[in-house]
């Protein structure tokens, strides 16, 4: 933490693809913390978010900074790209989060206080205290299977691995080698935790309220699926 500062600067990456009408309410729940600031991913989404996003950047100059990025498109991408860029800022701590309200901006504090004693803490539906609001029993399912597949065969010991809501110490991100990965959509999450666990971060979980998207589109796809159920064997079989 700065010393100077008794609150910590923050820096949280969005990535963004057709999600116009979620992100302005998304970054006014965000730009409420004092110290925290707003990194928005965009892939050229076709919906114009870019443009809602160069906007918000003007109406909140040194809070809200746009990377427009173009050619091909990919969830990991784009973290790679976000965060490496949020390592260049001067700030304490660098989270992720989606921006189809899911993750409720109101709950960014509680991530950020966990951070004095983890060097990754996951925003989590699978710990005491948090719950998912919304989802069809079908998501529910998925999402818990998905969970217990990556524990089991990665042995990772986080209840939630697949969470994109996390904030880092700025340390425990720069120490990660972002180029070398090798997953991209969801399971570049399970990658992430995967290395930062092997390099000996210490790992935290707060409970949060994940609520489903009320607008935009889903973009999990089958083909993101399948990526999910091949990743973790990969993560485990470079190790070896
Ligand atoms: N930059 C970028 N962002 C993406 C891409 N795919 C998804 N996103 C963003 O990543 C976040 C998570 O994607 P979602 O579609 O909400 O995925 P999800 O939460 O698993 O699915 P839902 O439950 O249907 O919302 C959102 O902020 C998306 O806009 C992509 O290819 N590039
Ligand atoms: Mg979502």
């Amino acid at each position: 933490m700065t010393a100077a500062s008794s609150s910590p600067s923050v820096l949280v990456v969005v990535p963004t693809y057709n999600e116009r009408d979620n992100l302005p309410l998304l970054a006014a729940g965000l730009l409420k913390h004092p110290g925290v600031r707003v990194l928005v991913v965009d892939d050229d989404s076709p919906d114009g978010t870019g443009a809602v996003a160069h906007e918000l950047a003007e109406e909140n100059r040194g809070r809200v900074r746009l990377l427009h990025r173009r050619g091909v498109r990919g969830l990991g991408r784009s973290y790679v790209d976000g965060l490496k860029l949020a390592l260049t800022e001067p700030v304490d701590l660098i989270c992720q989060m989606d921006a189809d309200l899911s993750h409720d901006p109101a709950q960014l504090p509680r991530l950020i206080a966990a951070a004095a004693h983890s060097d990754v803490v996951i925003g989590s539906r699978y710990v005491p205290g948090g719950q998912i609001v919304n989802w069809p029993m079908r998501r529910k399912l998925l999402s818990r299977f998905a969970n217990m597949y990556v524990r089991t065969v990665t042995r990772l010991s986080a209840r939630d691995c697949t969470s994109g809501y996390r904030c880092w110490r700025r340390d425990a991100l720069a120490s990660m080698p972002l180029d070398r990965f090798i997953s991209d959509g969801y399971s570049f999450l399970v990658e992430m935790l995967y290395v930062a666990e092997r390099r000996g971060s210490r790992i935290g979980e707060v409970p949060i309220t994940f609520v489903e998207r009320r607008l935009g589109e889903s973009k999990l796809s089958k083909a993101v699926l399948v990526e999910s159920v091949i990743a973790p064997w990969r993560l485990i079989a470079r190790d070896r």
